[in-house]
């Protein structure tokens, strides 16, 4: 199966439709009034939680995802049709973040859970809104708002209770077998296991705690030996980690290194993974060399460490190592209880609606023409398209709101100079 657990995306969400400027027609209306509808609403983007998939394979190949607009107005005060949601389906624990400043926007830590990344844009007011006692017939509309539109980065860290490491060939892969429904490949060569798998052990009174089996880590991993070391990150939210070393001295030169080399890489990768309740597991009970091989592991581990010794092929001692993880995972739970009240809320960065001041800056270019720059007055510029009578009209009490006129006149701007916004030249009175 193909495995991801990295990707980076274009995200835009859909345009708010246009509003129109139309006018009501019927045989009995002579006057009949203004008419045109509101655009309407784009379509947001969201993500969305799925325990269905455990990858980010689906949108490795994908750089941009585009919600639809809104449609725009329609006559007869008919509103254009919103546009549709784009929903993204991301595997539980998908961490989500701004690419252009590196901070987490969302952890998606449950399934079906939901996130609006992008907002469409809101359709643009038809003429029919803008009727007034002053203005009866007005030719006033509205461009629909931007959708607004994000690169994110994504990153998969599996959300499991247990982890499995250890050198390759350890028989982490058989053991989760053994223990859960996973049913991952098996096989006397180093690096069988070439992504990181889930797995769900079922325990008695109807209680499962989830287990991850990955790579197999070797000396150097750290430092791009091998293949385990990018693997790491899912298991870094593993409450109990377990660490299988082979009895079998085959496996490994001497069982004291092999031991600490796994110690040295998890350090290395994180010390905080070293802090987690470690069980070890000496599995392969069964071979010859099994009873001194583990005489020489027990004089390196120290008082506190768990160890458990089993045969994954011959299925010896599955249920103490079971008691054992049930044990560890209750006074997680207790610690956990303790702890809680001191836990802060999570908080994800939720975005502010933005406030526009009504002010701008100015150049001014060779020919004396005053360059403005205003995200106010761009904002309303694109809002109001400069095409009728009323909006041009609206547009020029927004230029007043910015005090353009006066304060640019204190700084040796005459009546008919030329001023440019986005492009588009106005005159001075
Ligand atoms: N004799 C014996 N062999 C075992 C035992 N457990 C696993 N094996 C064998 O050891 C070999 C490696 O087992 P895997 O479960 O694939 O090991 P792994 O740790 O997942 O290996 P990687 O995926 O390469 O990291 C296989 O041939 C297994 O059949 C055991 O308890 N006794
Ligand atoms: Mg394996």
């Amino acid at each position: 199966m193909q495995f991801s657990d990295e990707c980076s995306l274009l995200i835009k969400a859909g345009n708010g439709g246009n509003g129109i400027v139309a006018w009501r027609r019927e045989a009995h209306y002579p006057e009949g009034g203004p008419y045109g509808g509101e655009g309407g609403k784009g379509g947001d983007v969201i993500i969305i939680g799925d325990e269905n998939i455990n990858s980010l394979f689906h949108l490795r190949y994908q750089k941009k995802i585009v919600a639809e607009s809104g449609q725009n107005g329609q006559n007869k005060q008919m509103a254009g049709r919103n546009g549709p949601d784009k929903y993204i389906k991301v595997p539980v624990g998908t961490q989500i973040f701004d690419k252009k400043t590196g901070k987490l926007i969302i952890d998606i830590l449950k399934d079906k859970q939901e996130f609006v990344i992008a907002k469409g844009g809101i359709g643009g007011h038809g003429n029919a809104f803008f009727k007034s006692s002053f203005n009866k017939a007005p030719t006033l509309y509205e461009n629909g708002d931007k959708g607004e539109s994000i690169e994110v980065s994504m990153k998969l860290k599996f959300i499991a209770d247990i982890g499995l490491v250890g050198l390759p060939n350890a028989g982490k892969s058989s053991l989760i077998s053994c223990l859960s429904n996973a049913r991952p490949k098996i096989a006397n060569y180093q690096f069988t296991t070439l992504t990181p798998v889930l797995g769900t052990i079922n325990f008695t009174k109807g209680k499962s705690l989830v287990m991850a089996d990955i790579p197999g880590l070797i000396e150097g991993a750290s430092e791009g030996v091998g293949l385990g070391f990018d693997f790491l990150k899912h298991i870094e939210r593993c409450h109990i980690l377990i660490h299988v070393i082979s009895l079998d001295e085959f496996d490994h030169e001497d069982i004291v290194q092999a031991y600490k080399t796994i110690n040295l890489e998890l350090d290395k990768y994180n010390k905080l993974l070293l802090k987690k309740q470690m069980l070890i597991v000496a599995n392969k009970s069964d071979t010859p060399s099994a009873q001194t091989q583990l005489k020489k592991l027990k004089k390196v581990l120290k008082r506190k460490d768990t160890l458990v010794v089993v045969s994954a092929k011959e299925k010896q001692n599955l249920e103490e190592l079971k008691t054992k993880i049930l044990e560890l995972n209750d006074s997680y739970l207790e610690a956990k209880k303790a702890t809680a009240k001191q836990e802060a809320v999570k908080v994800v960065e939720v975005r502010q609606k933005k406030y526009m001041p009504k002010t701008f800056t100015w150049e001014q270019d060779s020919a004396g023409r005053w360059i403005i720059h205003s995200e106010y007055l761009s904002y309303w510029l694109y809002k109001i398209p400069q095409t009728t009578k009323d909006n041009i009209f609206r547009f020029n009490q927004k230029l007043n709101n910015c005090n353009i006129d006066e304060i640019l006149k204190k700084h040796g701007a005459k009546a008919k100079d030329t001023i440019i916004i986005d492009n588009i030249e106005f005159q001075l009175d």
